[in-house]
C-alpha cells in the first residue's frame, strides 16, 4: 500500500462496469447488450439470475434457519447447523485469526475492564483487569500500558497483583484521581481472601516517574467495607473522585439492594479516611447490580470535555452503570446537587438503565477518563469474546479494548451524548478512496474496490429521497434491530455496508441504516450490526445489534466504520448511537476480505432512497505494539 498515493476516485461507472457489480432485476442495459442484443440479453439475464440467486440466497436467508426435531416437526429455537451431519459441518474458525492491528490487546491471556486511566507527564497510562497465567478470567491484576497518543502502546509490568489479604482474590476495577497538587491516587475494589469486596487504595512509588512503573497499596487497606444493608459481593467500583464542597471529595460505588441498582457515595479529605453519604446518588428499581459506575460532567455549551470536579450552570452528569445482570452499559444526562448528593436525570423514562445504551453491541465496563492535555473526556470500553472458553484458551488471547471515544454533549438533540474515536486515530490513515454519488437499487449489492479489507476507517453518508419516504404510508412500526437482521427486506431500509466479506459472500457483516414510519407520518432509523452470516463458523454466539438514532430535520444519514479484522465499531450520525460488533470470519481474512455497498429494500419506493455515497476510506497498516 502506499501511504503517498493520490486519492483514487471510483466513478459509479467503474462500479457498474467492474466484473462483481450485482444489481438486482431490472439492470440497465450494458454496452454489450447495445452491440449483440440477444446474446448480449441472453447473457445479462443468466448473470442477473445467478447473481439474484446469489444474493437471494445469502441476504434472504433465515438469520433463524429452522430444523427439524424428531417428529418430524420444525423446530424454530434449534439452527440448521445443529442437525446437519458432523462430518459435513463447516470446520470450526482457525483460532490463529482474529487479533487486532490497531486496537489494544495484551499480548497473550484474558483481559477485562478498562482501569484507572490517566495522563501524567506525557503519557497516557492504561491499566486492565488481566489474568497474567490464561486466556479466560481468573487471577486477577492490573495490566499496565503507556502511550503518546492513545494508539500506539508499550507495555508495561503488572501494576498491581493479588498479594495482600485484602485483594487476594483480585485486584479488580477502579479508578484514578488527580489531585491539584500533582498526587495521583488509585481507588479499586479488592476481593479478599474471604470474598468479601472491599475497596483500596494505591498511590505511585515515584510521581516523578512519568512511566509510573511501581505502584504502592495503602497500608491501612481497606478504606471502605461493605455497609450495613450490602450484601459482600455488591460492594464494588470506585469512581474517580469529584471536588464537592468545604474540602471534600466524593466518589460513587456501584451496588444493589434487592434488584434496585444503586450508586452509593462517600466521602473524604485525605483519601485514606471515607465515610459514607446518606441516601444515595441515585437509584433504579429492577436494573440489579451497578458495576463500573462512571460519573461526569459535560458542557452543554461546548465541545470541550471537563474535569471531574466541574459543575455548575452550562453542566450536565453522565451517569453510567453496567449492568452486571445482562452485561450492557447504560448512562443518562441530568443534574448533580452537591447539596443533596443526588443526581436526577432529565428524563425519567430514560433513566440509567432503561434507557440510552453506551454502545448497543459486545461493549462493557466502560469507563472515562479527563485529558487534561487535549481538554476533552476519553472513553474505554471493553470489548469481550462471543466464543468458547475453550476456543479463547486455544487462541491464547481473550478480549479487545475499543478505540478510545471523545465524549460530548450532542448541542444538536440535547438528550444524548455524542462519541468519536479519538483523533489519533487518523493518523492511522494509507488511503483514501472515494466513491461518490453511487446510487443503489433495492436488491443490490455494489463491490467496492478494496483489497485486504481488513483495517478500515468508512464514513459513509445516506441520501434518502424525500418521495421514498413520504410516499410510504407506514413501514415496520415496532421494528428491532434484533429480531430482524439485514436478511429482513423492509419499504425503506436495510441499507448500508457489508464489511469482512468475502468475494463470493459467504461470510459477511451488514451495517445498516433501517427506516420505520408510523401511521402518523414519524419516522425511526436504527443503526444495526447483523453477525448472523459474520463467520462460516457455527461455534460462535452471533447476534444481530443495534438500537434508534436520533436524525434531525435536513440531516443526511451517516456512519463511520472502524472495521479491524475481527472488530467493526460503528458510529451512528456523528456518533449519536453506537455499536460495536466482535465477529469471527473464517474466509472473509487478511487478503480476502472485501467491502460491499448494499441495499436490501424491497419495495419500488426504494429506488428513489438510492442516494448513497461512501465518501471516505482510510486504509489502516497494522500497529506494531510493544
Ligand atoms: N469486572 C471486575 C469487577 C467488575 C467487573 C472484576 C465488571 O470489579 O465489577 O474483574 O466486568
Amino acid at each position: 500500500m502506499d501511504s503517498n498515493s493520490s486519492h483514487r476516485t471510483t466513478t459509479p461507472q467503474d462500479l457498474e462496469h467492474s466484473a462483481a457489480y450485482t444489481r438486482l432485476p431490472d439492470h440497465p442495459d450494458s454496452p454489450a447488450s447495445h452491440r449483440r442484443p440477444l446474446k448480449g440479453l441472453a447473457r445479462v439475464l443468466l448473470s442477473l439470475l445467478f447473481l439474484s440467486s446469489l444474493v437471494a440466497l445469502i441476504l434472504y436467508q433465515d438469520p433463524h434457519p429452522q430444523s427439524k426435531d424428531n417428529d418430524g416437526k420444525r423446530d424454530l429455537s434449534t439452527p440448521l447447523m445443529s442437525v446437519v451431519p458432523e462430518s459435513s459441518m463447516p470446520p470450526s474458525r482457525g483460532v490463529a485469526q482474529g487479533r487486532t492491528a490497531y486496537h489494544f490487546q495484551p499480548m497473550k491471556n484474558w483481559m477485562n475492564d478498562p482501569n484507572g486511566p490517566l495522563y501524567h507527564l506525557g503519557w497516557y497510562h492504561l491499566f486492565y483487569q488481566y489474568n497474567p497465567d490464561s486466556a479466560i478470567w481468573g487471577n486477577i491484576t492490573w495490566g499496565h500500558a503507556v502511550s503518546k497518543d492513545l494508539i500506539h502502546w508499550l507495555y508495561l509490568p503488572l501494576a498491581m497483583v493479588p498479594d495482600h489479604w485484602f485483594d487476594s482474590n483480585g485486584v479488580w476495577t477502579g479508578s484514578a484521581t488527580l489531585l491539584p497538587d500533582g498526587q495521583i491516587i488509585i481507588l479499586y475494589t479488592g476481593d479478599t481472601d474471604d470474598y468479601v469486596q472491599v475497596q483500596n487504595v494505591a498511590y505511585p512509588a515515584n510521581l516523578s516517574d512519568p512511566l509510573l512503573l511501581k505502584w504502592v497499596k495503602y497500608e491501612d487497606n481497606p478504606v471502605m467495607i461493605p455497609p450495613t444493608g450490602i450484601e459482600v459481593t455488591d460492594f464494588r467500583d470506585p469512581t474517580t473522585g469529584w471536588y464537592a464542597i468545604n474540602g471534600t471529595w466524593r466518589i460513587a460505588i456501584g451496588s444493589k439492594v434487592n434488584e434496585t441498582g444503586i450508586a452509593l457515595v462517600y466521602e473524604t479529605t485525605n483519601f485514606t479516611s471515607f465515610e459514607p453519604m446518606d441516601g444515595v446518588l441515585h437509584a433504579v428499581p429492577g436494573t440489579g447490580m451497578w458495576e463500573c459506575l462512571d460519573f461526569y460532567p459535560v458542557p452543554t455549551n461546548s465541545t470541550n470535555g471537563l474535569d471531574t470536579s466541574v459543575n455548575g450552570p452550562g453542566v450536565k452528569h453522565v451517569l453510567k452503570a453496567s449492568l452486571d445482570n445482562d452485561k450492557k452499559d447504560f448512562y443518562a444526562l441530568g443534574t448533580y446537587n452537591p447539596s443533596t448528593n443526588t443526581w436526577t436525570p432529565d428524563d425519567p423514562q430514560m433513566d440509567v438503565g432503561i434507557g440510552l445504551r453506551v454502545d448497543y453491541g459486545k461493549y462493557y465496563a466502560s469507563k472515562t477518563f479527563y485529558d487534561q492535555i487535549k481538554q476533552r473526556r476519553v472513553l474505554w470500553g471493553w470489548i469481550g469474546e462471543t466464543d468458547n472458553a475453550g476456543d479463547d484458551i486455544l487462541k491464547g488471547w481473550a478480549s479487545v479494548q475499543s478505540i478510545p471515544r471523545t465524549v460530548v454533549f450532542d448541542m444538536k438533540t440535547g438528550t444524548n451524548i455524542i462519541q468519536w474515536p479519538v483523533e489519533e486515530v487518523e493518523e492511522l490513515r494509507l488511503n483514501n478512496t472515494e466513491y461518490l454519488g453511487v446510487e443503489l437499487a433495492p436488491g443490490s449489492v455494489v463491490p467496492l474496490n478494496i483489497t485486504s479489507a481488513t483495517q478500515l476507517d468508512i464514513s459513509a453518508t445516506f441520501e434518502v429521497d424525500e418521495a421514498a419516504l413520504e410516499g410510504t404510508l407506514e413501514a415496520d412500526v415496532g421494528y428491532n434491530c434484533s429480531t430482524t437482521g439485514a436478511s429482513v427486506r423492509g419499504a425503506l431500509g436495510p441499507f448500508g455496508l457489508l464489511v469482512i466479506a468475502d468475494d463470493s459472500l459467504t461470510e459477511f457483516t451488514p451495517v445498516y441504516f433501517y427506516i420505520s414510519k408510523d401511521t402518523d407520518g414519524s419516522y425511526q432509523t436504527f443503526i444495526c450490526s447483523d453477525e448472523i452470516r459474520s463467520s462460516n463458523a457455527n461455534d460462535i454466539n452471533k447476534r444481530i445489534y443495534g438500537g434508534t438514532v436520533p436524525v434531525l430535520d435536513g440531516e443526511i444519514l451517516s456512519m463511520r466504520l472502524l472495521v479491524d479484522h475481527s472488530i467493526v465499531e460503528s458510529f451512528a450520525q456523528g456518533g449519536r448511537t453506537v455499536v460495536t460488533s466482535r465477529i469471527y470470519p473464517t474466509k472473509a481474512i487478511y487478503g480476502a476480505a472485501r467491502v460491499f455497498l448494499f441495499n436490501n429494500c424491497h419495495r419500488s419506493e426504494c429506488h428513489s432512497i438510492g442516494q448513497h455515497m461512501v465518501d471516505e476510506l482510510g486504509l489502516y497498516s497494522p500497529v506494531p505494539v510493544g
